[in-house]
């Protein structure tokens, strides 16, 4: 186990960027990013997932360049750890020794799907703040009698898959961020009439995001399509306390459970909350699934955290539920 305070990260920093002596104003950016990786290079550590803290690293390396560091930085700061660790942690130096990211190059997201234009136009509506046009695009799409699960996988979350990238690239702030995400949830919210008119005939499931993670567009859809599709849907949203999660797990005795995770920091917890729900006696013995970013980029993961199963997307996850109907 290894503990981190200010002090270490001030070392680091030290040895990443020596000349800065902390007095520009991108030190206070570089020790945020020296604390934030060392919660990642923790995660992945105490978990031994080298792929935890390689995929961190070249979203960090892809960061740090649209910020305007220079190139290497990631790999630069890989190297300062590995010399900060060599003589304080001989098991971190050689975790970290294993885990070399060089030439490994971040995925920009594409999209190629059925529903281009429709996707292009939403995302641009989004862009350019119009609201009316976002929404228009979207109820077109119904209007003409497109599944809702199209429209969530082919639309919605490619264009969120975007926003991201943009962010990721330093071209839209963070509140466009949450601006994309609040016309999306009001237009998810648009669909509801039809979504919860259906009959409940394949059994109950529970969803909820893990942790004081934010990110629960993803498990929001996952839940509407389940429930469309006959299942009796309890989703908690995000930030619920665990022990409230265990308790409507043990009082709603669902068939599925469904946890979703987006930043790796919060796979400890997944962890636990995973095998208290375990020590829960009930009758229906859960099967449980996990999904979000860091399961679509390792698909091992899921064993990690000791799940029963994890899936890509919504489409991947009817597919593997069907066993269970
Ligand atoms: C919207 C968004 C936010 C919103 C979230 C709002 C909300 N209420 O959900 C806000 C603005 C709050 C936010 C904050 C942050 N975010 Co953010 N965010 C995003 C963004 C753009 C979209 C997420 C989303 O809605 N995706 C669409 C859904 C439909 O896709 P999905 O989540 O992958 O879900 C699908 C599958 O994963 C799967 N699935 C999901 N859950 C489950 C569960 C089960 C059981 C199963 C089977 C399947 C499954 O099925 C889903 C449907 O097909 C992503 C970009 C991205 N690539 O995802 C970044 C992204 C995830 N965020 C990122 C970051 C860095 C942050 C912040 C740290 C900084 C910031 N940008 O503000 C904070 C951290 C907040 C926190 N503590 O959690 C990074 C993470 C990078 C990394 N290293 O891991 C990303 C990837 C952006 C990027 N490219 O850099 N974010």
């Amino acid at each position: 186990m290894i503990e981190f305070n200010e002090t270490v990260y001030r070392d680091i920093l030290n040895i990443y960027n020596p000349e800065n002596k902390h007095k520009d104003k991108l030190n206070k950016k570089s020790i945020q990013d020296v604390k934030y990786t060392l919660e990642f290079l923790k995660i992945a550590y105490e978990l031994n997932k080298e792929s935890i803290y390689i995929n961190y690293m070249s979203w960090l390396g892809l960061l740090l360049e649209n910020l305007g560091f220079p190139k290497n930085s990631a790999e630069h700061l890989h190297e300062s750890l590995s010399i900060y660790f060599k003589t304080k942690d001989e098991d971190v130096y050689s975790f970290l020794k294993n885990a070399s990211f060089k030439g490994i190059k971040y995925n920009r997201f594409k999209y190629e799907g059925k529903y281009k234009e429709e996707y292009k136009n939403y995302l641009s509506h989004i862009l350019n703040r119009n609201k009316p046009k976002a929404i228009k695009t979207i109820m077109d799409m119904k209007d003409q009698d497109i599944p809702i699960i199209d429209i969530y996988t082919s639309v919605l979350q490619p264009t969120m898959y975007k926003v991201g990238q943009l962010w990721h690239e330093n071209k839209i702030s963070v509140a466009m961020e949450h601006y994309a995400t609040v016309i999306t949830q009001y237009i998810m919210s648009l669909f509801y009439s039809t979504l919860f008119s259906n009959t409940h005939n394949k059994g109950k499931l529970i969803s909820c995001v893990v942790g004081n993670e934010l990110h629960e567009l993803g498990i929001r859809m996952i839940s509407d399509i389940f429930e469309q599709d006959g299942w009796d849907t309890t989703f908690l949203g995000s930030n619920i306390p665990p022990a409230e999660v265990l308790r409507m797990v043990k009082s709603i005795e669902p068939r599925i459970i469904a946890l979703s995770l987006t930043m790796p920091e919060h796979l400890s917890e997944l962890k636990t909350l995973i095998s208290d729900i375990r020590k829960l006696e009930v009758t229906t013995n859960p099967i449980i699934f996990v999904g979000g970013r860091p399961f679509i980029l390792d698909e091992t993961l899921y064993e990690t955290v000791n799940a029963d199963d994890y899936a890509l997307d919504i489409e991947d996850f009817l597919k593997k539920v069907k066993q269970f109907e």
